[in-house]
């Protein structure tokens, strides 16, 4: 039985991480299939490396900034690698992977952030992927003012981080251009919402999504407790 591939998206600071790692607490205790946790980038040794690439902030100061056209391509070896590496075999085994980030990044990212030729990234996001589309995208969807708030709070600003407002503005509108293309798919949640009533509002979501897919025999029956 092949496994699935659940994705967290959105802005900065919207909440994917700390909801991906509830959901994926809350499924360990439901399920006794593999519940599994990956990002990109970085969800391999290679990815890891392209990753410091990608998001250190030493490069915004050097004169050979990373170039938008260059800054694609790195994603996209990050994701063929994970793919093939990681998503693919894992997916095989049954295991159901939830994911910080997938392609909707690269499209929002670089498509609408950057400004590049949306077209082409979903060529290049189908080289990458072989074909593996995600089966859940949860799009936490949050006003980037309040997303860069909360990140800024924590800490020291990665590159992207850096770019100005409109940037990621634009990006939002990213995604919400992606959720109306793909409804059944991408699920918006409110981001500004609290921690709580988002994880339940996925575990909801998930109950009724993955006891559509996942046989009886091998799962516990999931419960919202
Ligand atoms: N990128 C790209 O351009 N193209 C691509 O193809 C891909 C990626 C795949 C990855 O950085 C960067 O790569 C990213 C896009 C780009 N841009 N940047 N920067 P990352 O993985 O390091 O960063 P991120 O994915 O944006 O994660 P993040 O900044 O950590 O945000 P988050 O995971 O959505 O949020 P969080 O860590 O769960 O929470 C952030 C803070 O908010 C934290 O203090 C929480 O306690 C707090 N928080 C969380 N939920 C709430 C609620 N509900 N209310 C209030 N406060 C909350």
């Amino acid at each position: 039985m092949a496994g699935q591939l659940i994705v967290f998206e959105g802005i900065e600071g919207a909440g994917k991480t700390t909801q991906l790692q509830r959901a994926a607490t809350w499924l360990r205790s439901q399920l006794t299939v593999p519940v599994l946790t990956s990002r990109e980038p970085g969800g391999t040794l290679l990815g890891q490396q392209l990753r410091s690439l990608l998001l250190d902030v030493r490069q915004q100061d050097e004169q050979d900034e990373i170039a938008p056209r260059s800054e694609l391509l790195l994603y996209a070896a990050d994701r063929a690698q994970h793919v093939e590496q990681y998503l693919k075999p894992n997916l095989a085994q049954g295991a159901i992977i939830l994911c910080d980030r997938y392609t909707d990044s690269t499209l929002a990212y670089q498509g609408y952030g950057r400004q590049l030729d949306v077209e082409l990234i979903q060529q290049l996001n189908a080289i990458a992927t072989g074909g593996l589309t995600a089966n859940l995208t949860f799009w936490l969807d949050l006003d980037p003012e309040i997303g860069l708030q909360r990140i800024t709070e924590r800490g020291a600003p990665n590159r992207l981080e850096r770019e100005a407002l409109d940037f990621h503005q634009r990006v939002r509108a990213g995604y919400m251009a992606l959720a109306q293309d793909h409804p059944q798919r991408i699920i918006r949640l409110d981001a500004i919402a609290a921690a709580d009533d988002l994880e339940r509002e996925i575990r909801t979501i998930l109950q009724t999504r993955l006891s559509e897919k996942l046989c009886e025999s091998f799962s516990k029956k999931l419960s919202n407790n």
